[in-house]
């Protein structure tokens, strides 16, 4: 059995709160609904998360709206000085909160860490960023102006995350929408609540000894009811939210009716290109960790792999060699590599997926079963690798599971870039290539058609310091770094007049 000493140090007890406004939490109350939380790692019980209602969402909305009066207005840099505060008390939480994130969530220990460590990474950056929201100057064509613009906090950033990155896309959005004046109402998963009530004890000291407003960062635990409500609600000028599409098509279009912002990471269906010029050990390491790390529940994951007729074979073989030597199990226990699915659903909707695929003519060369890793009633899985087409429809949907589907490609690489962009999703692309000519053409505009392209990198495992997000069904949005900043914000242009008269832009006359 597994030592949960870490929960005690989070602060999670046996039945935990459906809301926090910030510093307060909601009173526990036997009368309502709860949700248990199992882990998938070992199938216990963790803890029981008491489900909020749409009365709980007014409450923090209000407090939200209080604290954002104050916010707003604080110095952008002394709003990064309160980041950085979270960024130290995270760096003092890493090891409990990333077992944590493991436990609950099933990655193993090392992507727990490193799904901490981004957090950190993005409260870094955004203290940075807390003294860089520039506006442009623009030269008037006005004798006497000054035109420029600036950059204003929206108000309330309603941020509803996934489970598979329980914590760091919450942090992504919240640490840069903080620094640039907004206040944040987080909907997690709620598969993965446990991890978010975490952050907010982990927060609470830091808003307690800084005395700030309630209101800052909050917290609701609800099903997707809630996720609606907060969608359709004008008190939320941006919602961020990052899921499946199908998930982000109703959000984007309860905010566009409504004609709010919203910013959405979606499915993806990501490949790496592996041509005849590629150095294949790397490109092997890159498609192993790709495929089947965090069990394939990214939205980077690597779910095809296009490659060159005159190296399939020996892909095929060294692939076919290693997968049966991945150690899957416990994600606590430091020598595995593959942790479990999510649930009994995601084993489902895997094996469905294989059926599917073979249906279509696709051939499975390994995996597929699910078992009892070490005796362990968890969500265990045996990563599959299918030889398939791209046109499959099982291919063309994101299985959030490790599969790979093998595609073979011949003759020039523009061939593989035309597989590759010729699915709906268009999130993170990768390919393998010592050839400058190709790797060129597939980061030109006749390329990759991803908001992610890498060259010999895989697809997953993307540095904080990017924007991060993809085109087509992914959703358009760009989260954490570059110029992410400004879709958390209002931008004003401003005109000042110094003289003395007042002529027209255009040159009009308007004598009166
Ligand atoms: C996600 O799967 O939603 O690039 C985010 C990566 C991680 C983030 C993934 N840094 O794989």
């Amino acid at each position: 059995s597994v030592q949960l000493d870490f929960l005690k140090e989070l602060g999670i007890e046996q039945r935990n709160p459906a809301f926090s406004t910030g510093r307060k939490f909601a009173k526990l109350d036997e009368n309502r609904e709860t949700r248990k939380i199992f882990s998938p790692a070992d199938g216990e019980l963790i803890a029981e998360v008491e489900m909020a209602t749409e009365a709980d969402l007014e409450i923090i909305i209000k407090e939200a709206q209080n604290a954002f009066e104050i916010w707003k207005v604080l110095p952008a840099p002394k709003r990064g000085e309160i980041v950085r505060q979270i960024g130290e008390a995270l760096r003092k939480y890493k090891e409990p909160l990333g077992k944590l994130v493991t436990y609950e969530m099933g990655k193993i220990y090392q992507e727990g860490l490193g799904e901490v460590q981004e957090m950190i990474d993005i409260c870094d950056f955004a203290v940075g960023q807390s003294r860089q929201l520039y506006g442009l100057e623009m030269k008037s064509e006005r004798q006497d102006h000054r035109m420029f613009e600036q950059w204003h906090p929206l108000g309330i950033v309603g941020i509803i995350s996934a489970f598979n990155f329980p914590v760091a896309v919450w942090s992504w959005n919240s640490m840069i929408a903080s620094i640039a004046g907004n206040v944040c109402i987080w909907k997690p998963s709620e598969k993965t609540p446990l991890t978010a009530i975490a952050c907010q004890y982990i927060l609470q000291d830091v808003l307690n000894e800084n005395d700030l407003p309630e209101g800052l960062f909050s917290y609701i635990i609800g099903d997707a009811s809630i996720g609606a409500k907060m969608s359709h609600d004008q008190r939320f000028p941006l919602i961020s939210a990052t899921g499946s599409t199908c998930m982000g098509k109703k959000v984007g279009e309860a905010v566009g009716a409504r004609l709010g912002k919203s910013l959405l990471e979606l499915g993806g269906n990501n490949a790496l290109i592996i041509t005849e010029n590629a150095d294949i050990e790397m490109a092997i390491r890159a498609t192993v960790f790709g495929a089947v790390g965090t069990c394939g529940q990214r939205c980077t994951s690597t779910r095809r792999l296009i490659v060159h007729s005159n190296v399939y074979q020996q892909v095929k073989d060294r692939l076919l060699k290693i997968y049966p030597s991945l150690s899957i199990g416990n994600p606590l226990d430091e020598s595995k590599l593959v942790g479990p699915l999510i649930d009994k659903d995601a084993v489902d909707a895997f094996k469905a997926a294989i059926e599917k695929a073979k249906a279509e003519g696709g051939k499975l060369l390994i995996g597929g079963e699910s078992f009892h890793a070490e005796g362990l009633s968890g969500n265990y899985v045996q990563p599959a690798i299918i030889e398939a087409e791209n046109h499959y429809e099982i291919v063309q949907d994101e299985t959030f599971a490790p599969i790979l589907y093998l595609i073979k490609y011949s003759g020039e690489v523009e061939n593989a870039i035309q597989i590759q962009n010729d699915v709906k999703q268009g999130l993170s692309s990768a390919i393998f290539t010592n050839h400058l000519l190709e790797s060129e053409v597939f980061l030109s505009a006749a390329g990759s058609d991803c908001g992610i392209a890498n060259v010999n990198i895989g697809t997953s495992g993307a540095e904080i310091g990017g924007a991060f997000g993809g085109e087509k069904e992914t959703g358009g949005g760009r989260e954490s770094g570059s110029d992410s900043w400004k879709a958390y914000m209002r931008r004003q242009t401003n005109t000042v007049n110094y003289g003395r008269v007042l002529p027209l832009a255009q040159g009009i006359k308007f004598d009166i």
